[in-house]
């Protein structure tokens, strides 16, 4: 089977898909952005698994380019897969972690059994990667780990909430 990617503009907590990521922090018990978002329209039952995980397997928070599920909630999907990117830093190139976060969120859909799983642009906000650059880690990460799990997914939908960042990711998937 073919995996599509696709690209829409808009609200990533809208999206009718099996596995919605979120750009989380590693705490998992929310902030803004993204995050904000899924917990305000997913309600308390993401929060609630959340603080369980917390508990019981990342005391110490989940690190940076690591991936877990919880429940969607009210969300029209069936799990959210968060993720914690990278703070950007001009010092230090942690595209690496970017990249890991694409990759985890993908081995955590497929271990669930996620068909259809939608990005946002993960580290582009409040942690401030510029968008280009994130755009062409997102789809070259996307475009190698659904080369080697040519099964295990129908699409992928990179959603983005505005015109710049929808631009970057037509470029990133313009080139090869
Ligand atoms: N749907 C789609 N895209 C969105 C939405 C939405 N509802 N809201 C924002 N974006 P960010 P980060 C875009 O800041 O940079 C949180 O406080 C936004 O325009 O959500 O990884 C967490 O708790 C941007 O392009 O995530 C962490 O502390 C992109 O999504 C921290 O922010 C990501 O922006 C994570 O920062």
């Amino acid at each position: 089977m073919h995996t599509r990617l696709t690209l829409t503009q808009g609200d990533i907590t809208q999206q009718t898909v099996d596995a919605v990521v979120n750009a989380a922090n590693s705490s998992l018990l929310g902030g803004g952005g993204v995050d904000g978002a899924i917990h305000r329209r997913g309600g308390p039952e993401i929060l609630a698994e959340c603080r369980a995980l917390r508990a019981s397997r990342y005391g110490r928070g989940l690190p940076t380019g690591q991936a877990v599920a919880t429940t969607a909630g009210r969300l029209p999907a069936r799990w959210v897969i968060h993720t914690v990117g990278p703070v950007h830093s001009a010092t230090e190139d942690r595209s690496d972690l970017l990249a890991s976060c694409y990759a985890q969120a993908l081995r955590t859909a497929a271990e669930l059994g996620a068909r259809t799983v939608a990005f946002p642009a993960i580290s582009t906000g409040v942690y401030r990667w510029p968008i280009a650059d994130a755009a062409r880690t997102a789809v070259a990460t996307v475009r190698a780990t659904v080369a080697t799990t040519p099964e295990a997914f129908d699409e992928i939908r990179f959603v983005v909430f505005d015109d710049r960042s929808h631009a970057a990711y037509q470029t990133a998937l313009a080139e090869h």
